[in-house]
C-alpha cells in the first residue's frame, strides 16, 4: 500500500499580486510534492487564495470593484503563474467557495456549542494591514510589532476563542514533538511565546462585512485567520471525515513563510484541539527574500515579478535558482547577477556540458548506440558508488526539506562526472582498438550516472529532466523502480544533446 503525503502552501491574499515570495513557497511545495510522487506516495498538494477580510474589502473599494470581482481577477493571476511555473497542485481552494464557507461555519458552531467560543467585549490596539489585535505591551514604539505601521484603538463586541484553555496542551505537544515546528530556531521562538501565556483570541469582527457570518449572529463576521486556517481541512471535505479527510489528515507539512508562523503553530493547533482533531505533523517556516539587499515593497518598486523572470531566463532556471541559492529556512537575497551566475556555472558549465560531452562521445565512438558495460575498474566503481550514494543523500535531505543540500548532492555527482572524463581520457582510449571494451564501460558509466542525475532532477526541473532523459534514450518517466544503477540497456539510442542552458553573456540590468 502506498503512503499518503499531504502538503499545503499558505492561501495568498488577493489584495496583492503574486511576487517572487509567493512563488517561492508554492515552488518548494511543488518540488516536495513531485519528489514524494516520484517515491511512490499518493500526494495531495493544496494551494489557494484567501479572499475575505478588511484588507480585501478596502482594496476592492479603492479599485471600484466588489470584493468578489477583485478576488476573481487576482485569483486568476495566481493560478496562471502557477501554470507557468510548472506547479502541479491537486486542489486550489478559494475561501469564497461554498464548500469552504460551510466547513468554517460548522467548525465555528461546533466550538460555540461546546463553550470554546463565547461572546464578550474587546478593546485593544488593532493593526489593519496585519488584521491583528495587539496589547499595549506588545506594541513597539506605539506601532505594530510585525509591520511597524500605526495601530488604532478598537472597542467592539466580539466572539472569543478560549485559547488560554489550550496553553498547557499545546506546550506539551511542542515539547513532545521536536519536529513539529521547524526550523529549530523558530520552534524556540514559539515555545517562548506560548510560555508567556496565551490569551483568549478575538475571532469575530463587526467593523466590516466581507467575511463568513457568525452562525446565528450575522452582525459579526468570522475573523479572517479563523476562516483562512480552516482551508486546510475544508479542502479535504471536512466536516465529512471520510474520503480525502480520512486519507490525508493530519497534514504532513504546512509550508509557510516565517511571517505567519504564530498563526500556524499557535492559533491553528489550538483550534484543532478544540475541534478534537489531530494536529499537523509539521509546520515549516522558511525565510524571507530581499531584493538586491532591500526589503521587497511596492513603494520601493523593487518587487520581483516571477512572470518576467521566467520569460527572460526560463522556468527551470528560475526553479533551480530559488531552491539552490538559499538554504531553506534562512533568509536570502535575490539578485539578477546571482541568478545569471548560477545559470552559467551550475547549469551551462557543469550540468549541460557533461551531457554534451557524453552524448557527443557515444555518437562519435559508438554511432549513438549504447554499448554494453564491461568490468568496472576502481575509478569506475568509485564513480558508480558516488552516483548510487546520491539517491540516499537526496532522500535524506528531502526528508529535512533541505532543498539546496539535495541539489548539492546531485551536483557533486555532476562534478564527479566531469572529473571522471578527465581521469579516464576517453579520447586516448579511442585511439587504441584494444581498449574498445574499456571505452564502452566508461561511456556506460557516464550515461548511467546521468540517467540517475536527470531522474532526480525531475521534481526540481521537470522539463530539463525530461529532455536529458530523452537524449539518453529513456522514454518512460522515472519512478522508484528506475532509481537504481544499471537501468540503461545496451543498444539504447543516444542522441547528441543540444546545449540545455546556453551561457548568458550580457550582464543583466
Ligand atoms: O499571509 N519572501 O497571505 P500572503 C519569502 N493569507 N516568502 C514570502 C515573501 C518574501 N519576501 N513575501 C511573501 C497570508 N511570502 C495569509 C495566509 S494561510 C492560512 C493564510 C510568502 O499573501 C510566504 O509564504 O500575505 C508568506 O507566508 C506568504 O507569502 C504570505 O502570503
Amino acid at each position: 500500500m502506498s503512503r499518503t503525503f499531504y502538503i499545503t502552501t499558505p492561501i495568498y491574499y488577493v489584495n496583492d499580486v503574486p511576487h517572487i515570495g509567493h512563488a517561492y513557497t508554492t515552488l518548494a511545495a511543488d518540488v516536495l510534492a513531485r519528489y514524494r510522487r516520484l517515491m511512490g506516495d499518493k500526494v495531495f498538494f493544496l494551494t489557494g487564495t484567501d479572499e475575505h477580510g478588511q484588507k480585501v474589502e478596502k482594496a476592492a473599494n479603492s479599485a471600484g470593484e466588489t470584493p468578489l470581482e477583485l478576488a476573481d481577477r487576482v485569483m486568476k493571476r495566481f493560478d496562471s503563474l502557477w501554470a507557468k511555473l510548472g506547479i502541479e497542485y491537486s486542489d486550489f481552494i478559494r475561501t469564497t467557495q461554498e464548500r469552504h464557507k460551510a466547513g468554517v461555519s460548522h467548525i465555528f458552531s461546533q466550538l460555540m456549542n461546546k463553550g470554546d467560543i463565547y461572546l464578550g467585549e474587546y478593546e485593544d490596539w488593532y493593526c489593519t494591514p496585519c488584521e491583528t489585535f495587539w496589547t499595549e505591551t506588545q506594541l513597539i514604539d506605539g506601532k505594530c510589532p510585525d509591520c511597524n505601521r500605526p495601530v488604532e484603538k478598537l472597542k467592539e463586541e466580539s466572539y472569543f476563542f478560549r485559547m488560554s484553555a489550550y496553553q498547557e496542551q499545546l506546550l506539551a505537544h511542542i515539547e513532545a514533538n521536536p519536529d513539529f515546528i521547524q526550523p529549530k530556531s523558530k520552534r524556540n521562538e514559539i515555545l517562548a511565546f506560548v510560555k508567556e501565556g496565551l490569551r483568549d483570541l478575538s475571532v469575530s469582527r463587526t467593523t466590516f462585512n466581507w467575511g463568513i457570518p457568525v452562525p446565528g449572529n450575522d452582525r459579526h463576521v468570522i475573523y479572517v485567520w479563523f476562516d483562512a486556517l480552516s482551508n486546510y481541512i475544508t479542502a479535504l471535505g471536512y466536516p465529512d471525515q471520510s474520503g480525502n479527510f480520512k486519507d490525508f489528515w493530519p497534514v504532513d507539512v504546512h509550508l509557510i513563510g516565517k511571517d505567519i508562523l504564530r498563526f500556524h503553530a499557535v492559533y491553528w493547533p489550538t483550534f484543532l484541539m478544540a475541534a478534537g482533531l489531530p494536529l499537523p505533523k509539521k509546520v515549516f517556516a522558511h525565510g524571507w527574500w530581499t531584493v538586491e539587499g532591500q526589503k521587497m515593497s511596492k513603494s520601493l518598486q523593487n518587487v520581483v515579478e516571477p512572470n518576467m523572470l521566467i520569460d527572460k531566463y526560463g522556468v527551470d532556471a528560475v526553479r533551480y535558482f530559488l531552491l539552490r541559492e538559499v538554504p531553506f529556512g534562512l533568509d536570502g537575497d535575490f539578485s539578477h547577477a546571482a541568478l545569471v551566475n548560477r545559470i552559467n556555472s551550475d547549469l551551462a558549465n557543469d550540468l549541460g556540458n557533461l551531457l554534451n560531452r557524453t552524448t557527443a562521445m557515444i555518437n562519435k565512438y559508438f554511432a549513438g548506440v549504447m554499448p554494453p558495460c564491461g568490468e568496472l575498474d576502481d575509478t569506475d566503481s568509485a564513480y558508480r558508488a558516488k552516483s548510487v550514494a546520491m539517491l540516499e543523500g537526496v532522500a535524506g535531505q528531502m526528508g529535512e526539506l533541505a532543498f539546496s543540500k539535495a541539489l548539492q548532492c546531485i551536483w557533486e555527482v555532476i562534478s564527479a562526472g566531469n572529473k571522471y572524463i578527465d581521469e579516464t581520457a576517453p579520447w586516448t582510449l579511442a585511439k587504441d582498438p584494444g581498449k574498445r571494451e574499456r571505452l564502452a564501460t566508461v561511456m556506460y558509466c557516464l550515461a548511467e550516472s546521468q540517467r540517475l542525475v536527470y531522474s532526480l532532477l525531475a521534481p526540481f526541473m521537470p522539463a530539463t529532466s525530461a529532455k536529458g532523459l530523452d537524449y539518453l534514450g529513456v522514454t518512460s518517466a522515472p519512478d522508484q523502480a528506475t532509481l537504481a544503477w544499471g537501468g540503461l540497456a545496451a543498444g539504447t539510442n543516444i542522441t547528441k544533446a543540444e546545449a540545455l542552458f546556453p551561457r548568458i553573456e550580457e550582464r543583466s540590468e
